[in-house]
């Protein structure tokens, strides 16, 4: 039976190592991947967050935290994105400029994968000019913008005139997400949807590709 408490605590902690350790273990008893990202992992960076805003915990906290996330990520990643058939579409992701939270979004990103799209993937800190040049040349059918910081939002929308500017609006549909992000903002600033969760993600841009 998979320790989903050891691994919340391991992550809350900082403790990559037991993190990577609780994550073998389940995985080599077959625990469900997904549950392991719902119901321990999400939930210990909720309350990382929830202990910042308190000031309990404070930026490095915060660091430790998402470097136990990630270890434990990476061996689940390659269970999500495990897919020998043909893609289905092109998906171009990236974390808007000025935001550095990038673990939302590597989900969003194994979880197409799995679904069966081709994922490129521009990290973090993504200028509306790089979203523009991917678009032009890996001429994805859907363009996915992640953003946790209320004040990136806008490099959403920036984002978004860039690609009207530059003439391409019209050949990629944009589908944005992250915590702040709603579907309201999503109508506001032009995008064609928007999803809260990666599950939501993949249901999203399988619509959109249909
Ligand atoms: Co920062 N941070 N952080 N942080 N951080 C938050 C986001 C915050 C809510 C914490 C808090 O105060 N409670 C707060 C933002 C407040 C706001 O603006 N509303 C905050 C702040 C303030 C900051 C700094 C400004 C702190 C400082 O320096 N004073 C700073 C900013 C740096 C920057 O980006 N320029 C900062 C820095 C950092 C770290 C670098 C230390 C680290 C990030 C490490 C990394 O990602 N490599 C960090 C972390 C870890 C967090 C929290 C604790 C956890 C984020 C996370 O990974 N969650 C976060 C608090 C929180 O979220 N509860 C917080 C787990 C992840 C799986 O969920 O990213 O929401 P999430 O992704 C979900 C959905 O949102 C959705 O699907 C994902 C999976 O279900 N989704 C998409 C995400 N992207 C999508 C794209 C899509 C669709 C769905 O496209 C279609």
């Amino acid at each position: 039976m998979a320790d989903f408490k050891k691994l919340y605590d391991a992550i809350l902690n900082g403790d990559q190592k037991t993190a990577i350790l609780v994550t073998e273990e389940a995985l080599a008893e077959n625990t469900d991947p997904q549950d392991l990202i719902s119901k321990a992992m999400i939930p210990a960076m909720n309350e990382a967050g929830q202990n910042f805003e308190c000031e309990e915990f404070f930026v490095p906290e915060l660091l430790l935290a998402a470097r136990a996330m990630k270890g434990s990520l990476k061996l689940i990643q390659p269970l999500l994105a495990a897919t020998g058939a043909e893609p289905v579409g092109t998906v171009v992701i990236g974390t808007v400029k000025g935001d550095l939270h990038d673990i939302g979004k590597n989900l969003v990103s194994s979880m197409l994968e799995g679904a069966g799209f081709k994922v490129v993937d521009l990290g973090a800190d993504v200028s509306a000019d790089k979203f523009v040049a991917a678009v032009q040349s890996e001429k994805p059918d859907i363009i996915c913008m992640s953003a946790l910081l209320t004040v990136t939002m806008p490099s959403m929308k920036s984002t978004i005139e860039a690609l009207n500017s530059a003439g391409v609006r019209d050949k990629v549909k944009v589908l944005i997400g992250g915590a702040p992000v709603t579907p309201e903002y999503a109508s506001e600033i032009g995008a064609d949807g928007y999803a809260d969760n990666a599950s939501t993600a993949v249901a999203r841009a399988r619509q959109l590709v249909a």
